[in-house]
């Protein structure tokens, strides 16, 4: 009989703050022409006439809640977090916590959401380097390993992935984005020649999400991602040699 969960009941009451909050996250393409995948593109900032200050207070009161979730997910898991711990941590009611976020599966949707919203960051900033499509791929891996390593929410979103049978909520299908953002790369950088004959991008690009998956999974059992850096290089370093054309 699994353990009760610590936290499942309806939401009470709403708390005293004002309206909801806007969330952040954009990207852009990966090079001439290619659109990323949808969670990798560029998505238009709700733009409102002028300051609302309600409205800056409630987004930033949703992030401050947002990130002391993500703290206590990555090192406690979804089911050992409550949210009155949460609440305790950002010294708020638990009924004002409910009130930006009506359950604990709602705290744990916004943090996967936040943890994918980080890529298309990353995807901008390396695109605009202007590398080609195969170097592109080993920046953006590299930069995902640090995030890994130093950004909570990418943590936290990670672990949830992992306990998605725990929590009664829909989340976003992992793993199938970045294989589709890496294939398609792979794809240019297979019509520009920079593989090797007979590497298949497709076939690749599982095996480089599946490789930094697993690096930054044992790298956290082991170190907690303390040397995940070192060990994605030493990895990508091996993968890259084997695909890239000679
Ligand atoms: C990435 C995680 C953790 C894949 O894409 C995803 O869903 C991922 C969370 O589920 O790692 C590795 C690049």
């Amino acid at each position: 009989m699994p353990e009760p969960d610590v936290d499942r009941e309806a939401r009470p009451e709403a708390g005293p703050e004002a309206g909801p909050g806007t969330d952040p996250g954009t990207g852009s393409g990966t090079g001439p022409g290619a659109e990323p995948p949808g969670p990798f593109r560029v998505r238009p900032i709700a733009t409102r006439r002028g300051p609302d200050p309600k409205q800056d207070r409630a987004a930033r009161t949703r992030l401050l809640v947002l990130t002391a979730a993500a703290e206590l997910f990555a090192a406690r898991g979804f089911r050992h977090t409550s949210v009155q711990e949460v609440a305790d941590r950002v010294g708020m009611t638990k009924g004002a916590v409910y009130f930006h976020y009506p359950t604990k599966e709602a705290l744990a949707v916004a943090v996967v959401e936040q943890h994918y919203a980080r890529w298309p960051l990353l995807l901008a900033g390396v695109t605009a380097e202007g590398h080609g499509p195969l170097e592109t791929a080993e920046h953006l891996l590299a930069g995902a390993a640090l995030a890994f390593r130093d950004d909570i929410v990418v943590r936290a979103g990670t672990r949830l992935q992992v306990e998605r049978p725990q929590i009664d909520a829909e989340l976003p299908t992992p793993y199938v984005d970045w294989t589709e953002l890496l294939a398609g790369l792979l794809s240019r950088a297979e019509a520009l020649g920079e593989l090797r004959a007979g590497v298949r991008p497709r076939t690749v690009a599982r095996s480089l999400v599946a490789a930094l998956f697993g690096t930054q999974h044992i790298s956290d059992v082991l170190h907690e991602r303390a040397d995940l850096v070192e060990r994605w290089s030493e990895t990508a370093e091996l993968l890259f040699r084997a695909i890239r054309a000679e």
